[in-house]
Parts: C-alpha cells; structure tokens; sequence
C-alpha cells in the first residue's frame, strides 16, 4: 500500500518565508480546511496516511516535502536551504526512522529542498536554486547515483524551487508553465501548461494526477491526455508559495 507523510500546518503558517512572491493575508482556519481536504483525496483513494509530529514553532513545516527526498528505498533527509526551516528534520528523521526506511542525510555545507528534486524514470532532476546548491547536489549525486539512478542539475531562477515550475504526468512527460521554467529544454519532453497553478501534479496512480483547484485550463489538457484529475483547493498554501507536491512526501512502495 503506498504512504503519505504529511504535517498539520502550524498556527504560525501566515510567517512562512517568502522568496519570489509578496505576503498576503493567509486564513489559517481556511487552509487546515483545506489541508484536510488535500489528505483525504489521497485517503479515498486507499494511501495510508502517517502524520509527522507536528512542529508548531515552524511556520512552514506543513511543506514536508523540502525534507526528505524518496529515492529508490532510500530516504535522504536534506539540510534545508533557509535555515529557518532546518529544525523541520529532526521530526521527519524520527518519522522515517519509525518506518524502518534506509537513511540517507545531506549535511552542510550542502543544502538541498526536496522541492528542486524531480523523480521521472530514473533520472533525478535537481534545481539548482536559491534553497539548492552545488554541494547539496553533490551529496545526493553520491548517494542515489549507486542505486542506478541518474541526477541532472537544472538552472532555476524564476520560482522558488524546480516543482514550483515543472513536475511530470504519469508518462513521464514534464510539464511546465513556460514563464517560470528556465530551460524548458533539458527535459525530454516538455509539454507547457496555461496557469501558474498548472504546473504541479502529483502522480496518485497511473491513471490519475491530483492538482490545484487553481487552474482549470491545465486541468482540461491533462483530461484531455486521457488522465483522471482529482482537483482540490490550496489557495492559502500558494500565497506562501507553496504546491499539491510540497505538502506530503509520498512513499509508493
Ligand atoms: C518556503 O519558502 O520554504 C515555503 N514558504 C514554501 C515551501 C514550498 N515547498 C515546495 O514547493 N516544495
């Protein structure tokens, strides 16, 4: 059965950090709706659901991903790249210890986010951001690169993290929203979407992909791809520039 980890957000979510985007009122209340909204469209379709402890005094650390990056049966903790949010590990490195996973860690004077990580086949794309450095990704190069998987390092400028600007269809095929994306060509296949909010999917099963309820044309292009599309609300989450991959790290095996 496959698994997700998640956080509840914090009440402190509002003070998350901000990087590209300019702070807008967030409505707490709204968006542990909508949280729970985001677990269940996995729950229904029979993922198990394991909470990591929550870690109220992190404003951001709703956004699991950035902490841990699945590789193979590997899971490397990362150094995240703003150090407000590197006292987000420790919690996640009890939650994968307490599933007896294979632990790897990048540690400084790296500092990789699972958001600039991108798993299509066994190439392992890696932004290189302003949260993910060349040491980061050199750590991780040394890590999954003996499990046969390949990392390629990707310029990204214009979005926080590479998921924020690309992720891939259950095909393989990446997909992107061509204004944030610095290199559409060093993916194989690019296919642009028409929203911002279009740009990142999460694979919930061969067939089917959940996105944001924020952008109905890109959801129209995937139906029409021939995916089904489980779309749900996280505008309180994208002011703070944040998607549907960054709120759970999925474990598919
Ligand atoms: C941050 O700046 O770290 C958070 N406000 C948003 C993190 C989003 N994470 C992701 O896209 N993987």
């Amino acid at each position: 059965m496959p698994h997700i980890l998640v956080r509840r957000p914090s009440p402190r979510l509002a003070e998350g950090e901000l990087t590209h985007l300019h702070r807008q009122p967030v409505d707490t209340d709204l968006a542990v709706r909508q949280w729970h909204g985001y677990v269940a469209a996995f729950a229904d379709r029979g993922w198990r659901v394991i909470e990591v402890e929550p870690a109220d005094q992190h404003p951001d650390g709703v956004f699991v991903e950035d902490t841990v990056v699945m590789a193979g049966k590997l899971a490397v903790l990362t150094c995240p790249g703003a150090p407000s949010r590197r006292g987000e590990v420790a919690s996640m490195a009890a939650a994968v210890a307490a599933l007896g996973l294979p632990v790897g860690r990048i540690t400084e004077p790296g500092h990789l986010d699972g958001g600039d990580v991108l798993k299509v086949g066994t190439t392992v794309y890696v932004g290189r951001s302003a949260r993910t450095d060349e040491e980061g990704i050199r750590q991780l190069r040394e890590l999954v690169e003996p499990d046969g998987l390949r990392v390629v390092a990707v310029p990204v400028s214009k979005v926080l993290h590479l998921k924020s600007g690309v992720t891939a269809l259950p095909d393989g095929t990446v997909i992107g929203y061509e204004p944030l994306v610095d290199d559409p060509s060093v993916f194989g296949t690019f296919l642009p979407v028409p929203e911002e909010h279009g740009t990142a999917v999460v694979v919930l099963d061969e067939k089917t992909v959940l996105m944001s309820a924020g952008a109905p044309r890109s959801r129209e292009l995937f139906a029409g791809r021939g995916f089904a599309v489980v779309a749900v609300p996280i505008s309180e989450f994208e002011k703070l520039e944040g998607c549907v991959t960054c709120l759970s790290v999925r474990i598919r095996g």
